[in-house]
């Protein structure tokens, strides 16, 4: 018997449990974790939990054993959800994705990164050297945008602060040949804050480059005791693998020392002047822009506005001053960011691919996103981050729930409502036109008089008190969790969030003063240069607002959705098992509410309902016909269903099926392997005949 078909690990499939309860649910996820298995079916969705341990289960064997396997003929694991996903992709010429969503720290970024090494792995047998260079290079580019995207968290080490979604391109043989990169919000005041992450400021001091040397000394709080070479050289290489030049690495290394040291530029005031404390810092931020002192002195410390036809400097107060450095470094970053995942997808996009020759390419896209985020203060990036979420949750409930129903219902098969919560309503809720929390923002944003927190807030309990999933510490006085006139509260999907309204503005303008643009446009260096086109344009020319940050965010969560929606999703729903990183510990609280916010029981109950799998009758003929003499080679029958239902009822599977009105469903993966190995044999058959024939034996 199959590993996966023994009880000692547990049920490999929590559509097999006897009762779909929670009890039953978390007694099955607890006893394959303290098994050591990790991975766990919900059908064609893997449930993972996070071992913190090394497993010896992504090696080349184990690859081995999942390659071109159907799912179920191995115990749970990634690769098989890879293999599946890549296999409808070349089978059925359909474009794929891999969802892998959890909280922080869940373990979806190692998942992704497994699932890249599989199809790595399992592609390209011939070695074509052009299909290896692009494999190295996406490969590779995963190492780059983690050493700027990443950094250490409380919640994990290594934490993604951007979200990411990557499509492999496959030709016609199935073997990738290029990719693209989206990212989605980098989390900016982390990477701020901290200057930078922190693997490559260690690194750099660990390189006797004379710039990487001053970088340390004024970024002050690195710790010099940890080596970490390694790291370092790893990312250097792989960005000359990727094909970053010599000039663009030294402009990405000069802009990571100047956001370091505008972190501690400081200022003071003379009388009414407004001045720089520490002005050698400023000699040194200009040699690494390439730029005049007195061009980043002023910059820092005025603004150019205009008033009518007149254009005027008007000097900074010390807290705007500081406030522009801090837009500044955030922006640099910000920038920089998505500069490299530009320049990666100019190197990585498919090139010479001609569809009319060798046929449409097929991609399989792989979504690393944050998964729902409650802290203890929640503000403008928790809120578009859970906003993500319901998104994605809604993607799902249409993809898998809704869909499954209303098809059943369309094909006029007997089936049981199930009952699950739509969140429709809380994405209407963020997005919607005029009424919308993203609309009551950009509209506080646009006012022309005070433009602050409180306004915001004012304008969502205008719009939103009597809203089901809306309320704040002015609509519910009494309400223990709100414990901050700025405080907000959203009952999402996943459970009630308290927002503090402090910062929305600021960050929702994310305004970085034109001074600062044409400052870096105007350097000498030709590639930071080319970062900030804008800044060609003068006070006078700048008319248009530049979009705000929701609405930014709002757009790419929308085109992402879109494109996901038009791919066979295949899920990974990551568990984190405890908050202290241990391979022993399952909390069973902990995990029991992450059960429940990705709707892990409604997955479950549906599938149980559901049907492994469903064809149209001719597409089912057209694969299956010659395992049936009626079938074979054509029927007689007055339709194709009548054709099918003989075939299916003449080998014995009529039991574990359902007739539609113009697709058959098949209850159990089971039955649809036992129909392929027979496809298979009879195939086998028919050849050799055939042979015979051409040979001119029979
Ligand atoms: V975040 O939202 O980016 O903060 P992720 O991406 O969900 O988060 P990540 O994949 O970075 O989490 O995993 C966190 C840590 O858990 C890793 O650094 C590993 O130490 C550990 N981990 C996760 N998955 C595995 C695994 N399959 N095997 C061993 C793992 N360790
Ligand atoms: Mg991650």
């Amino acid at each position: 018997m199959a590993e996966h078909e023994s009880l000692e690990y547990g049920k490999a499939d929590f559509v097999l449990l006897d009762n779909v309860s929670m009890e039953e649910f978390m007694g099955n996820l607890k006893l394959r974790f303290e098994k050591g298995r990790i991975y766990t079916y919900i059908g064609e969705v893997v449930v993972s939990v996070n071992p913190y341990r090394a497993m010896n289960i992504y090696g080349r064997d184990t690859v081995e054993q999942y390659k071109g396997r159907e799912l179920y003929e191995r115990p749970p694991h990634l690769f098989a959800i890879a293999d599946a996903a890549y296999k409808a992709m070349k089978r059925r010429n359909k474009d794929t994705c891999i969802v892998i969503s959890g909280e922080s720290g869940a373990g979806k970024t190692e998942a992704s990164k497994y699932i890249m090494q599989y199809i790595a792995a399992i592609t390209n047998p011939n070695q074509r050297a052009e299909v290896e260079r692009v494999k190295n290079m996406l490969l590779k580019s995963n190492c780059v945008l983690e050493a700027f995207g990443n950094a250490k968290t409380n919640r994990n080490d290594n934490s993604s602060r951007f979200g990411k979604y990557m499509d492999i391109n496959f030709d016609f043989k199935g073997d990738p040949i290029g990719g693209h990169i989206s990212n989605y919000l980098l989390e900016k005041v982390q990477t701020c804050q901290k200057g930078a992450p922190e693997s490559l400021l260690r690194s750099l001091h660990i390189q006797k480059d004379p710039t990487a040397y001053t970088f340390i000394k004024v970024g002050g709080q690195i710790k010099s005791s940890i080596n970490d070479n390694a790291d370092f050289k790893a990312v250097a290489d792989a960005m000359k693998v990727i094909g970053f030049t010599a000039d663009e690495i030294q402009t990405v290394y000069k802009i990571l020392a100047t956001i370091l040291h505008l972190g501690n530029l400081t200022f003071g005031v003379d009388g009414d002047v407004t001045l720089i404390e520490n002005t050698k810092l400023v000699s040194v931020i200009k040699d690494l822009l390439s730029t005049k002192e007195e061009n980043v002195e002023k910059a820092l410390l005025y603004r150019t506005v205009a008033t009518g036809r007149d254009v005027i400097e008007k000097q900074h107060t010390t807290q705007e001053a500081s406030y522009g450095r801090d837009a500044l470094a955030k922006a640099m970053y910000e920038r920089l960011f998505c500069w490299i995942v530009g320049r990666i997808n100019d190197i990585i996009e498919v090139k010479n691919y001609d569809a009319r020759v060798h046929g449409k390419n097929t991609v399989i896209g792989v979504l690393d996103i944050y998964g729902f985020e409650i802290f203890q203060n929640n503000s403008f990036e928790q809120f578009c981050i859970n906003y993500c979420n319901e998104k994605l949750q809604q993607l799902f409930i249409q993809l898998v729930l809704k869909q499954e129903q209303e098809e059943y219902q369309r094909e006029g098969i007997p089936w049981k409502h199930i009952d699950y919560f739509n969140n429709q309503i809380i994405v209407d809720l963020v997005e919607q036109q005029h009424k919308g929390i993203f609309s009551v923002l950009d509209e506080a944003c646009m006012n022309v008089g005070k433009v602050t927190d409180e306004v915001f807030l004012q304008g969502l309990n205008g719009k939103l008190a009597k809203h089901a999933h809306y309320t704040s510490r002015k609509l519910s006085p009494t309400d223990k969790s709100l414990e901050f006139d700025r405080d907000f509260r959203i009952r999402h999907y996943a459970g009630d969030v308290v927002y503090s309204v402090v910062g929305f503005i600021d960050k929702n303008k994310d305004t970085l003063f034109q001074d600062f643009k044409r400052l870096l446009y105007n350097s000498s260096n030709p590639v930071l240069k080319g970062m900030w086109p804008e800044g060609k344009l003068s006070i006078t020319e700048v008319t248009k607002r530049p979009l705000t940050a929701a609405t930014l965010f709002k757009n790419s969560m929308i085109s992402l959705v879109e494109n996901l929606a038009c791919k066979e999703p295949y899920y990974v729903r990551c568990i984190k098992p405890n908050d202290v990183k241990s391979p022993l510990l399952f909390e069973q609280e902990r995990c029991r509410h992450q059960v429940e916010y990705l709707g892990l029981l409604e997955n479950v109950r549906v599938r149980r309902a559901g049907f492994a799998n469903r064809q149209t009758y001719p597409r089912f003929l057209q694969r299956y016909k010659m395992i049936s003499e009626f079938t074979w080679p054509n029927h007689d029958m007055p339709s194709d269903k009548d054709a099918v239902k003989k075939l299916l009822k003449g080998c014995g599977f009529d039991h574990d099926v359902a007739y539609g009105k113009t697709k058959v469903f098949i209850r159990t993966p089971r039955t649809l392997f036992s129909l392929e190995e027979q496809r298979a044999e009879m195939v086998q058959r028919i050849v050799l005949f055939l042979q015979k024939v051409w040979r001119g034996t029979i």
